[in-house]
C-alpha cells in the first residue's frame, strides 16, 4: 500500500505538472493586442482550460470585448457580453466553450483584432456551477489534509477514489504554489 500511493501520488504530480497550474497566456506574446497580429498563429499549439486567463495588453486606442460566436464572425460591435478598457485586461476563463474577443473599435476587428480561444475543463479550477457545468453541488474544495480516510465514503479496494485524486491534485497543485 506505501509503496503503491507513494507511485500514485507521483504519477498525479506528474501528470498534473503543467495542466494542473493556471497558466496566464499574454494574448499575442510580445506583440500584445494590437492591429497587424495574426491570432490564429498564436493560438496554434495552446490548450486553454478552466483557471487559465488571456492577459491582453493594448494601447489607450483599443478595446478588449468578448462577444458571440456571430459577432465574432460579422464584427459585430456594440453587443458585448463584456467590454474591457483598460490595459493589462486578465481575464480569467471560468467556463468551457469558445471564448471570443474583438476590438471594439470600429474597423479594428476587421482588420484582424479577433481571437478566439476553445477553454476545455480539467484547469486548476473548476468551471463555477450554473453553467450546467458540474452536476455535483460541492462549492468549496475539501482542504487536503482535513479529512482521513474515515470521513470519506470510499471504497477501500487498492485503486485510489476519484476524492483521493482530486485531493492528492490539490496538495501537488499547492506544492507547486509554494515552490513557484
Ligand atoms: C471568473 O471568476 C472570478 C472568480 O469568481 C471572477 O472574479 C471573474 O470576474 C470571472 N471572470 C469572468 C471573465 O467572468
Ligand atoms: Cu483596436
Amino acid at each position: 500500500m506505501g509503496i503503491y500511493s507513494v507511485g500514485v501520488v507521483l504519477i498525479i504530480f506528474l501528470s498534473c505538472g503543467m495542466p494542473c497550474l493556471a497558466k496566464d497566456y499574454t494574448v499575442g506574446d510580445s506583440a500584445g493586442w494590437s492591429l497587424n497580429v495574426d491570432y490564429t498563429t498564436w493560438t496554434t499549439g495552446k490548450t486553454f482550460k478552466t483557471g487559465d486567463s488571456l492577459v491582453f495588453k493594448y494601447g489607450s486606442s483599443h478595446t478588449v470585448d468578448e462577444v458571440n460566436s456571430g459577432d465574432y464572425g460579422t464584427c459585430t460591435v456594440g453587443n458585448s457580453i463584456a467590454s474591457y478598457t483598460s490595459s493589462p485586461a486578465t481575464i480569467t476563463l471560468n467556463t468551457t466553450g469558445t471564448h471570443y474577443f474583438i476590438c471594439g473599435v470600429p474597423g479594428h476587428c476587421s482588420g484582424g483584432m479577433k481571437v478566439s480561444v476553445l477553454v476545455t475543463g480539467g484547469g486548476a479550477s473548476p468551471a463555477p456551477s450554473g453553467s450546467g457545468a458540474s452536476p455535483s453541488a460541492k462549492p468549496t474544495p475539501t482542504p487536503p489534509t482535513a479529512t482521513s480516510s474515515g470521513s470519506v465514503p470510499a471504497s477501500s479496494s487498492a485503486t485510489i477514489s476519484p476524492v483521493a485524486a482530486v485531493v492528492l491534485s490539490l496538495v501537488s497543485f499547492v506544492f507547486k504554489l509554494v515552490l513557484a
